[in-house]
């Protein structure tokens, strides 16, 4: 259990305590509007603050051109990094997030952002950082892009990689590596996006872990077959079942799955000019009788951490499972802060915004699974004490008893998304981010009501 995580209400200033924007003025307005924001994770920038003129703070904080997003983000990467001290190793979850401005005819900075050349927007890279199970522990590294046209596809293989928009992968790499406490074992996961040579190459430069999704078969470098025609020859390790969350265009469902593994040697592509060939493992996902008119899971991860045996295989599996956190978080992102929904004229502006949200919506986020890693531990590490027994008034319609204990972290959390809509429909489940995080709007909408009552005087709680 993290013993430092994000705790209670005084959590945003000391997320934000070691701020350094130039002008004390600004750490205080700083940690203000995150608590604001963390108090009205889906309003505007008007709605959330105070007051007009805290909301006028709020802009001018946002159009102030002496520091940027990085700024906000370093003291949190810095927490981020305290966080990963308590583990043995950890997950880096890297991946882009497309957020869509089309409608925001004023905004200033936007680019291309794929379907119809009038779809405007920009695009988040980000790389979060888990524990092996999955918990939160904060981002370390955040970019926000303007994508350009990128023209023709043979001109733009031949561009070196620092001026392709795939760099970004790599700049991820090397801040999380530069960023993470030494004590730590880093793993880096990503999708099929990261699948290019100059990723893995540096991964390698870097001495650091990966575990990557392939995106398509290549031949090897040290025989005349291709990664798939190897692993065809390989007997298959084991089988396991799948559980595949639902999404846009699937229905959940646990698919059986054959694993297999291999040791390769891989080669650059030609345009890549003097790289060396890369020793890589492979590890084979693939659903035996996938549901009939329905694509069958087939996973093709490599990695550089030794896979030898089936336990090998299983843990890259299982880490490369908790990737799907980063869309989750995506997920909080746009629905429930409703990052595309804020008016602000440029993307520098934007940026600051943009940065402080993701610092809260990694919490909600830490939240959801922290319940589920460390169920017994005590509410106290994320809820004050108001907070709690307000949780108990709002659950139970009674009043909390005298020396009543804290909630455990996994009552805590079902409570609070209970008031989010969530229906225990048997004793296995766990509630997902979005009650939670709807939970938690109408905890912080109760906080105020009580803050209020008591405030007039009119409440005794
Ligand atoms: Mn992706």
């Amino acid at each position: 259990m993290p013993t430092n995580c994000l705790k209670n209400s005084d959590w945003c200033k000391k997320e934000f305590a070691k701020t350094d924007l130039g002008d004390l003025r600004l750490n205080r307005r700083l940690a203000s509007l995150a608590q604001d924001f963390n108090e009205n994770i889906n309003k505007s920038i008007y709605s959330a603050t105070k007051d007009y003129n805290s909301s006028k703070a709020a802009y001018r904080f946002f159009n102030n051109p002496r520091f940027n997003a990085e700024d906000i983000l370093e003291p949190h990467f810095e927490r981020t990094a305290e966080r990963m001290k308590e583990e043995d190793a950890v997950l880096a979850i890297h991946d882009s997030v497309v957020l869509e401005f089309t409608n925001h005819k004023k905004m200033q900075g936007l680019g291309t952002i794929g379907g119809h050349p009038i779809n405007k927007g920009l695009l988040a890279h980000n790389a979060l950082i888990t524990s092996l199970k999955g918990s939160a522990l904060g981002l370390l590294s955040q970019e926000v892009i303007t994508r350009k046209s990128t023209g023709k596809r043979a001109y733009y293989r031949k561009i070196p990689i620092e001026e392709k928009e795939s760099i970004r992968w790599l700049t991820g790499l090397r801040k999380v590596e530069k960023r993470s406490p030494k004590s730590t074992t880093v793993i880096h996961v990503a999708d099929r996006e990261a699948d290019f040579y100059e990723f893995i190459n540096e991964a390698n430069e870097l001495k650091a872990n990966y575990i990557i999704r392939g995106n398509w078969d290549r031949k090897l470098a040290n025989c005349s077959e291709s990664v798939l025609e190897v692993l065809k020859k390989q007997s298959i390790a084991t089988t396991i079942n799948v559980y595949l969350e639902s999404n846009g265009t699937r229905k959940a469902r646990t698919a059986q799955c054959e694993v297999k593994f291999a040791a390769i040697l891989i080669r650059p592509p030609q345009y890549t000019g003097s790289l060396k060939n890369a020793a890589v493992y492979v590890v084979l996902v693939k659903e035996n009788n996938p549901p009939q008119g329905i694509q069958g899971v087939e996973w093709m991860l490599l990695t550089n951490l030794t896979v030898d045996c089936t336990e090998d295989a299983l843990k890259i599996i299982d880490y490369y499972k908790v990737r799907w956190r980063i869309e989750e978080w995506h997920k909080i992102l746009k629905s429930g802060c409703k990052a595309e929904d804020i008016q602000l004229e440029t993307k520098e502006r934007f940026d600051k915004y943009f940065s402080i949200v993701s610092v809260i919506s990694v919490r909600l986020l830490w939240i959801t699974y922290a319940a589920r890693e460390y169920p017994k531990a005590s509410c106290e590490i994320f809820l004050t004490k108001a907070e709690w027994h307000t949780l108990y008034i709002l659950t139970k319609r009674s009043k909390p008893p005298r020396n009543m204990k804290p909630f455990s972290l996994k009552e805590a959390a079902e409570r609070i998304a209970v008031l989010g809509g969530y229906r225990k429909n048997n004793s296995n489940s766990s509630p997902g981010i979005t009650v939670i995080w709807r939970g938690w709007q109408t905890l912080q909408n109760a906080m105020n009501f009580r803050e209020a009552f008591n405030d007039a005087n009119m409440l005794k709680i």
